[in-house]
């Protein structure tokens, strides 16, 4: 791919920094399916001390430790409350399903933020001839949705009440740092009463492979014999727990920018004719805009797009994402908007 693309498609393709290529040529590794590998387990640590849990476990994906998850805390005929729009009930080739056994019990909003109203209104009747809610996950920052956030206090709460009405709250974090960014918390306070949380080092903290998931000791075990189960048992992995390692040291710093520059992007976009947006609710680094008054699909602006060089993703008939990372920076966002501008003009 050319120097000059500016690819918004998404933050999985940011690229490995110098200093994160480095670490991964000297990275002191061992068989980590042995639990031998010193890398893999300095990550483990720093992450699970990150997040105040007892353990952590490297995983290959977000998709795999969020079906970890699943697995561990649901049984075969069992239901799953998660947003419509989630990751784990629209992205995951239906894997609760297909591989856990368990049913998603989706909930529609309008922002892609569950509250416990809402929630508990899907909770199943303790009868013997219904099946039974086992697990509520939560997605912050909701993916598409367009980036937006839970707060502590409202995770908190949902937590609280799931708690007592006997039901675990896994969070897909796949961008939790950049919910912590946004709100200007911890990772920590943002995820505090979550039973487990999955979140990504490769989307915007940059590194090039894997996933996290923090819990207690005994979830984390059970999540070790899963994650062999599934066959992400991982051998000499240290080479890419050390660029992991750089990912949640340093990469957290950069999101601001990351933030500021889908501001911007979203502002812009905003103004255009034919476009639907309302940039005030764009907090992180997801930009989703409508162009159905343009009179033309998604596909068709973002092909008009991609021949300026500037990549972004359908993901509706009429609506089109584009996502922040420290690989595009302040000129590729007025690059994009230049374009979008152009691709949108009555005859473009
Ligand atoms: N999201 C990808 C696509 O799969 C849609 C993207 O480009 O945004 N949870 C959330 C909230 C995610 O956004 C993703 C990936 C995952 C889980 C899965 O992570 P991976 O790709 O590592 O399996």
């Amino acid at each position: 791919m050319s120097e000059t693309v500016v690819d918004l498609r998404s933050d999985t393709v940011t690229r490995p920094t110098p200093a994160m290529r480095r670490a991964m040529a000297e990275a002191e590794v061992g068989d980590d399916v042995y639990g031998e590998d010193p890398t893999v387990n300095r990550l483990e640590e720093r992450a699970a001390e990150m997040f105040a849990r007892e353990k952590a476990i490297f995983v290959p994906s977000g998709s795999m430790g969020n079906l970890i998850a699943v697995k561990l805390w649901t049984r075969p005929g069992t239901e799953v409350i998660c947003e419509r729009k989630a990751h784990v009930n629209q992205y995951e080739m239906a894997s609760m399903a297909a591989i856990a056994g368990a049913f998603p019990r989706p909930i529609s909003t309008a922002d892609g933020i569950l509250s416990w109203s809402a929630i508990e209104a899907e909770i199943r009747p303790k009868t013997y001839y219904f099946s039974q809610t086992a697990l509520v996950t939560l997605e912050n920052t909701h993916n598409m949705a367009g980036g937006t956030l839970y707060s502590a206090e409202l995770t908190a709460e949902i937590c609280d009440r799931a708690h007592a009405a006997g039901l675990p709250v896994h969070l897909d974090g796949a961008r939790i740092f950049n919910a912590a960014a946004a709100l200007g918390t911890t990772v920590a306070k943002l995820s505090a009463k979550c039973d487990s949380v999955m979140f990504s080092l490769s989307k915007g903290l940059g590194a090039p492979v894997g996933s996290i998931l923090v819990g207690s000791g005994d979830f984390i075990a059970g999540a070790r014999s899963v994650r062999k189960l599934l066959g992400g048992g991982m051998r000499q992995a240290g080479v890419l727990a050390a660029a992991g390692l750089i990912a949640i040291e340093e990469s957290p710093k950069l999101l601001p920018e990351d933030h500021r520059n889908a501001r911007r992007l979203a502002e812009a976009l905003a103004e255009m004719p034919g476009v639907t947006l309302d940039p005030g609710a764009v907090r992180t680094n997801i930009v989703i805009f409508g162009v159905e008054k343009s009179g033309r699909t998604a596909a068709e602006i973002c092909a008009t797009l991609g021949k300026s060089g500037i990549l972004a993703s359908g993901v509706g008939l009429h609506s089109i994402r584009m996502v922040t990372h420290f690989d595009v920076n302040r000129d590729g966002i007025e690059r994009a908007i230049a374009a979008t501008r152009e691709a949108l003009a009555p005859g473009a």
